[in-house]
Formats: structure tokens, sequence, C-alpha cells
């Protein structure tokens, strides 16, 4: 194993990634006291946000929402201009909160966290950067994002494509102009279907490539007028704290009937009701639409008839509708658009099913039926999620095992917190966590608060290494399994199965539990003396 030399800086802590979760994290390190390292891969904070500048990108949690809760005089102060955030806006909003409390004097930027090694002897974790830089600390905290290991899929030619081509993760910051330009967009999740309207209206021709159709919602997003935003926050802290409380950390209408509880007309007038107002909120119409194959299928079948009647031409809206899988088991998109996009005349849907790429050619991309000439490409085409930003990263614990080789046949992990074998080693919104079933700001914080107040115990009781027990694990991964199991997730390919990477194990990445149940099982175990957790180390000086 190698262990730290020497000469590595040493510090308190190191935390990977400065977007929503590592810059609260290092907010709260700080006052514990803690000297803290941020390594941040961009050249901006931001994490997502600052990666996804893509045509249309926009979050899909309405804005009064989507931000952090921790500071009153922060929440209050800040003004959203639509509904649902754009990018660029969430990324101000970012760029903010690192001014106002001071947060840049410890993120280095452009900088990639490439291996973690712990000494056995010291408790301790030796990070290495791609700057060649060595430092040496007490915790190390993944901050690393669930969703931002971009993956481009292996096409045959891409090397020798004459245009330009993009990923939507990992979107440059200059302003890209497809006007006038011949384009393809490959894939059709939350990513391609937010911005293939757009490009839609700049290009002079759009081919969506698409493998499998997905579900999509309208946002009918707008600009959030002041008074809202003053009612909204007139009662902040309790909003706040009803989301907390809920499956998802938002406050969506969660209805406590189930669709056979109704009958046709009061259903289809539910689902219409929720289709008007909007976004993800729909697939809370009835209490079982994620645990009951007949009633998912009654939603899904609602939304197919709304396809069909927005795109005119009949063979492309049953292309776009799915029947692969039960609707909300994969990632509900919302959008401004979609499937109108369709009716314009410079848009065509192509069918991989049908005809699968056969190769990029130096004009364009080659099918099995057609060859599109093409000026640029947008790959939508997903990320490597929950494990691939932790997995780039040449992690050993103890006996110098390799986090990887661990976690070969799936995470393993302590309420997505900590996983045993790899002392200090925390994750916020790790594997085996709600993360990214949720809003995943509320999902961050409470991981930050959590992982805070379990090193605010150490300090008080003179700890210095805190590890979770093998069996507390080894109950977990059951739980989180058992859970999965009981819905509808598990009977779809979807990245919340790693389905989309190749050779990934294929296990529930999230827990699915709620929530609200999951803060209350983290609340018993800090309350139970840390359940689960082993703590050791010599009494640290004062
Ligand atoms: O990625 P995805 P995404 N050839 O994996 C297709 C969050 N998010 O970036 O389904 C052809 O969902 C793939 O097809 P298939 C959100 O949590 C949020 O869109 O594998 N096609 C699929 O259509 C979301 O779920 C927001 O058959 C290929 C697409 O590419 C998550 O990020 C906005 C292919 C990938 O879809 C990921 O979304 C954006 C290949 N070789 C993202 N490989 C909001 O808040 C893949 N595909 C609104």
């Amino acid at each position: 194993m190698n262990t730290a030399p020497s000469m590595a800086r040493q510090t308190d802590a190191v935390v990977i990634g400065a977007g929503f979760a590592g810059l609260y994290m290092l907010h709260r390190l700080r006052k514990l006291g803690l000297n803290t390292q941020v390594f941040e891969a961009g050249d901006g904070v931001g994490g997502t946000w600052y990666w996804n500048c893509y045509p249309g990108a926009r979050c899909d949690v309405e804005s009064m929402q989507y931000s952090y809760s921790f500071d009153e005089q922060l929440q209050q102060e800040w003004k959203w201009t639509e509904r649902y955030p754009a990018q660029a806006e969430i990324l101000s909003y970012i760029n903010h909160v690192a001014d106002r409390f001071d947060l840049r004097r410890d993120i280095q930027l452009e900088t990639r966290v490439t291996s973690a090694d712990l000494d056995e002897n010291t408790g301790r974790w030796t990070v290495r950067t791609d700057k060649g830089e060595e430092i040496n600390c007490r915790f190390l905290i993944s901050a690393a994002g669930c969703l931002s290991a971009a993956r481009v899929p292996e096409v045959a030619g891409l090397a020798d494509f004459k245009g330009k081509w993009y990923h939507t993760g990992t979107w440059p910051h200059e302003k890209i102009d497809f006007t006038g330009q011949r384009v393809g967009v490959i894939g059709t999740g939350s990513s391609g279907i937010q911005a293939i309207p757009v490009i839609a209206r700049q290009a002079s021709e759009l081919v969506v490539f698409q493998r499998t159709p997905n579900f999509s919602i309208p946002a009918w997003n707008r600009p959030l007028p002041q008074e809202e935003q003053d009612a909204w926050k007139a009662n902040y802290v309790e909003h706040r704290e009803r989301a907390r409380n809920t499956r998802s950390g938002i406050l969506y209408q969660y209805s406590l009937r189930a669709t056979a509880d109704v009958d046709e007309a009061e259903r289809q007038a539910e689902y219409e009701r929720r289709w008007q107002r909007g976004g993800a909120n729909f697939t809370h119409a009835f209490n079982d639409i994620f645990i009951n194959r007949v009633s998912n299928d009654q939603a899904a079948q609602f939304v197919r008839n709304k396809i069909s009647s927005i795109v005119r031409d009949p063979k492309t809206a049953a292309l776009l509708a799915p029947s692969d899988h039960a609707i909300g088991t994969k990632r509900i998109c919302v959008d401004s658009d979609y499937y109108a996009t369709f009716n314009r005349p410079n848009v065509k849907l192509h069918d991989l099913r049908a005809a699968p790429i056969e190769t990029i050619v130096p004009e364009g991309i080659r099918t099995a039926s057609d060859t599109y000439a093409l000026d640029s490409i947008v790959f939508a085409t997903g990320y490597d999620a929950v494990t691939g930003s932790i997995d780039r990263i040449e992690i050993r614990g103890r006996a110098g095992v390799a986090l990887k080789d661990k976690w070969s046949h799936g995470p393993k992990t302590y309420l997505g917190i900590m996983t045993a074998g790899y002392p200090n080693l925390f994750f916020i919104t790790g594997p085996g966590s709600p993360s990214v079933l949720t809003n995943v700001i509320v999902a961050i914080e409470q991981h930050v608060d959590w992982i805070s107040r379990c090193i605010a115990h150490m300090q008080a009781s003179g700890q210095t290494i805190a590890e979770p027990r093998q069996t507390a694990e080894d109950e977990w991964v059951k739980h989180v399994n058992e859970v999965a199991d009981q819905t509808l997730f598990p009977t779809t390919k979807s990245w919340y199965m790693g389905a989309n990477i190749p050779g990934k194990p294929r296990v529930f990445l999230p827990y699915v539990g709620g929530f609200g149940n999951y803060t209350v099982i983290c609340e018993d175990v800090i309350k139970a003396g840390y359940r689960g957790f082993a703590f050791s180390g010599q009494p640290q000086p004062a």
C-alpha cells in the first residue's frame, strides 16, 4: 500500500467536488474548526450545473424548492425569475453562495482527485491529484455527484467525424450556435428531451436518434411573480420542514388514494389536472403508481394518449410512445414543447431499434437504413450514475483493497454514507441513499448535516476514526434491495439499475424507501449512539 510520504501537505479534511454538496460541506467543516481543502475538476464551482450548460438545461424541481435551506437570510434574499430555474440562474446562485460564505479560498479549481490511499497505522488518507499534488488528511469526503461521470458510448468512426460533437454533460462554456446547421441528437432522456426543442428552433435540420422513448410531462414553465415568491418566503421554514418529511423531499401533492379507489372518469380528471399543473407531480396522482403494474399502466396510457394527441404524424407519435417500461421507473422527464417539436418540418425522428447506428462517417451518421449528413452531433447519452464519479478515483482502504474491487458486484454502504473497510471516508448522496430519487439539495443538506454531527461527536468524544460495522452494512444493503423489490423500479433497465453501462452490476443504486423515512432511520442511528458504527483512535489534542 502506498502510504503518506512525509512531504505531503497536511490538512484535516479533503472534499472532492465543489457543487452543491461540496460547498455546503466546506461551510460546515469550517464551523467545526477543520482545515479543509476542496478539489474541483471544473474551472468554476457548480458541479452538475457548471458542466450541464447545454441548450435548454433547466432543473425539474421548482425554483422555490431547489435551493439551500441552511441559511434563512440566504433563502429570503435570493430572487428566482422562473417557475423552474434555468441552468445559468442556478449557476449564478451557486456562485453567489460561494462568495457570500467566502468559500473560494479553500477551493482549488481545475484539479481532479485521482487516488486516495489509507494509512492504517494513522487512519489518515493520502490524496493525489492530476496536478501531481499529495495531501494528507483525516477525513475524506466525496461530494463528486451522482450524475457527473458523463458517458459517450463507443460508436465506430467518431474520431473521423468532420463536424463538431458534444456531450450534454460536458458542454463547452462558449456559446454554441446551431443556426443553419444539420444537427443529430443521440439520446432521449431528460437531457435530450430538454435540448431537442431548443436545438430544433436553431438548426436547419434536426435528426433525433431514439433508442428508447421516455415519458415526459410538460413543465409549463413561466415567470415567477414576486407575490408568489413572497408568499412562499413568508413560510419558508415550514415549507422546508414539510418537504423533508416527504418521500422525495419535494412538496408534491402525494395522493393518499389508490388508482382503483376512484372510477374511470375521476381517474382521468385527476391525470388531466396533474398534466395541466405540470411536472413530476404527475406520478403521484395515485399512491400505487410505483408499486402496482395495472395502476401504473393506466397512468402511462394517459401520457401515451397525450402524445398521440400532440404529435400529428401517427407513425412518429407511435414511436415516441413508451411501452417497454413502467412510467416513473426511468426518471420521468419534464419538458417544454418536446412532443410538439416533432411537428416541425425540420425535425425527423430516427428509430434506432429498427435501424441502429452502424458507424459515424466523416459527413455524419450511417444507420442500417439511412445516412444522415450532419454538421454537429450531440450525445445526450447519460452518465455512469451514482458510482461512476467515485469509481474513477483509485481509492484504497484497509489492506490496500480497491473500492472498485469491493464494489465489483454492486456498491455496498451503510446508509449510503460510509462503507466498511474505508474509515473516515464519507459519501454525500452515496449509493444506498435516497439521492437521485429526491430533490437532491434536500438530500445533500441532510447528509452534510449528518456527517458534520458525526465528526462533532468524534471531536467531543476524542475519537479519530469512524467506520461502519460490516454487519450494519450487510443489513442496510439487504434492506435497500428488499425495499426496491417491493416496487416496479427493478423491472426496468435504467441507469438507476446500472443497466446503461455495459458490464456494470445490475443493482438498484438509490434507496427507494422514501426520504422522510430515511431521515428517521438516520436520526435513530444517532440517538442509539451511532448504531452500526465503530469509533476508535487516539484522543486528539485539544
Ligand atoms: O441521460 P439518460 P440524461 N445509442 O441516461 C440513450 C438528470 N437530469 O443525461 O434508454 C443510442 O436518462 C438512452 O437510450 P436507452 C435526471 O436524473 C435532470 O438524459 O438506453 N442511444 C437514453 O435515451 C436524468 O435521469 C435534468 O435506450 C443511447 C439517453 O441516451 C439523468 O440526469 C436534466 C446510447 C440517455 O438518457 C440522466 O439524464 C437532465 C447509444 N449507444 C438530466 N446510449 C433535470 O433536472 C445511451 N443512449 C430536468
